[in-house]
């Protein structure tokens, strides 16, 4: 596979971008790779800049459940770039779009808008402190929530290739009240609650981890979470960036039966373009200014283009047999690849249309055992498939996608694909 002009364009970009990049993972360090360029994208497949053509399972790290340039949305967002694309002044888009979050997510009441997951999570934690007039948080290992200086301790995503989980350049008094658990043990919960409890703002958390690769909840792990934060008078926060609109239309906290007092969203909501908000209980969110003392502002939040591709999407995501149509053709996937890895040392955790495979004889359930995995062999697993054409999400700390545009014939393909890899390493 001729890989030049990406190779090139990477030199170019690291003259002028540190690191050739925008975010840290594109770079694909930690697989050993080099970064590929994209020129354009259609359905499951992307085209690099030499031409090489790639099936995507990371589909911009999960936003495009419908596939890539889907033609509805696009016509749409083509349609209302003609009316001007930022005016810093209300429009009826953003209370359609607000109005489809808050008929589709069973705990919204009010959601705002803003234009990243960094800044709905951001957001909803200072909310969370204003309501409760609390300041600890509590966080939990390997869950990555953006990269806010409080939120960025033992985080995962790009920050777990780094030594130590966090980030250099905040200070320690910055997060001296975000207290970090290990995912799956409500033990340390309970002892934590029985300490600070009466100081506790929030719990946060994926409900589904998705940036340590991803992790499903045990059984009483959520249920315990709502109960002990209700006893408290802290507020569960669900950070629903990747599961929201992912794994039902009602997000993670639908599938679980789960109410969290707050969530986040971002990916899918804007459809490809920057949009995120984040929502709850209406006497939570009335605390935000101009309703309340809580202050939070954005230039191009809801802007015109991202509230048409977002409204668009969760239209077409709302219709009839959507998702049991793309849980059917995830769990056939699914279940023909845990056949394929039987006896070979690799732990698939899925949930839905999202799954990763690490490499590694025990069980998956915490950070820990991400960490203990062998990531080297995964990297292994990685570059093999690029070569065969396959992009899965480029760490072992990520998620991979299926989406609505893969067909039967081209999972069997890659199932194929990754049978004959898989002898190899
Ligand atoms: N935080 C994203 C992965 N969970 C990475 C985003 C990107 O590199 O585009």
């Amino acid at each position: 596979m001729q890989r030049t002009l990406s190779e090139k364009a990477y030199n170019e970009a690291s003259k002028y971008i540190p690191g050739g990049v925008n975010s840290p993972v594109r770079a694909l360090l930690s697989v050993g790779e080099a970064p590929l360029f994209v020129s354009k994208a259609d359905g499951v497949n992307f085209t690099d800049v030499d031409g090489n053509v790639f099936t995507d399972f990371c589909l911009s790290w999960g936003v495009f459940i419908l596939g890539h340039n889907h033609k509805t949305v696009n016509k749409a967002v083509k349609a209302a770039i003609d009316n001007g694309t930022s005016y810093g002044i209300p429009t009826l888009l953003e209370t359609q779009l607000a109005r489809l979050l808050v008929e589709s997510v069973p705990s919204l009441e009010k959601v705002r808008f803003v234009s990243s997951g960094t800044e709905a999570v951001m957001s909803a934690v200072r909310v969370a402190r204003g309501f409760t007039g609390r300041n600890i948080i509590v966080k939990f290992d390997g869950c990555y929530h953006g990269h806010a200086d409080h939120l960025l301790v033992s985080a995962g995503s790009g920050v777990a290739t780094l030594s130590g989980s966090s980030s250099s350049g905040i200070p320690v008094d910055f997060t001296k009240h975000t207290l970090s658990l290990p995912y799956n043990d409500f033990e340390a919960v309970k002892i934590v609650f029985e300490k600070y409890g009466n100081d506790i703002a929030a719990v946060i958390l994926e409900p589904v981890a998705a940036n340590m690769g991803v992790i499903v909840p045990e059984k009483q792990f959520l249920s315990g979470l709502r109960e002990i934060t209700k006893q408290y008078g802290s507020l569960l926060i669900f950070d629903e960036v990747i599961t929201g609109f992912r794994l039902a239309l009602g997000g993670a906290q639908q599938r679980f039966g789960i109410t969290p007092d707050l969530s986040a969203f971002g990916k899918i909501i804007g459809g490809g373009f920057p949009a995120a908000a984040f929502g709850g209980r209406a006497e939570i969110m009335d605390m935000l200014s101009p309703n309340g003392p809580v202050y939070q502002a954005g230039t191009l939040s809801g802007n015109p283009i991202a509230m048409t591709a977002g409204i668009e999407t969760i239209q077409l995501l709302s219709q009839p047999g959507f998702y049991s149509r793309l849980e059917t053709k995830s769990e056939t996937f699914i279940a023909e690849l845990k056949e394929i890895i039987k006896g070979k040392d690799i732990v698939l955790n899925h949930i839905g249309s999202m799954f990763t495979l690490f490499f590694s004889d025990h069980e998956i359930r915490n950070f820990n055992d991400v960490k203990n995995s062998d990531t080297e062999r995964f990297a292994r697993f990685f570059r093999a498939l690029i070569r065969e054409n396959i992009y899965f999400s480029p760490s072992a700390y990520e998620a991979s996608f299926i989406s609505e545009a893969h067909t039967e014939v081209q999972l069997k393909q890659v199932l194929q694909t990754i049978k004959k890899e898989l002898e190899k390493i």
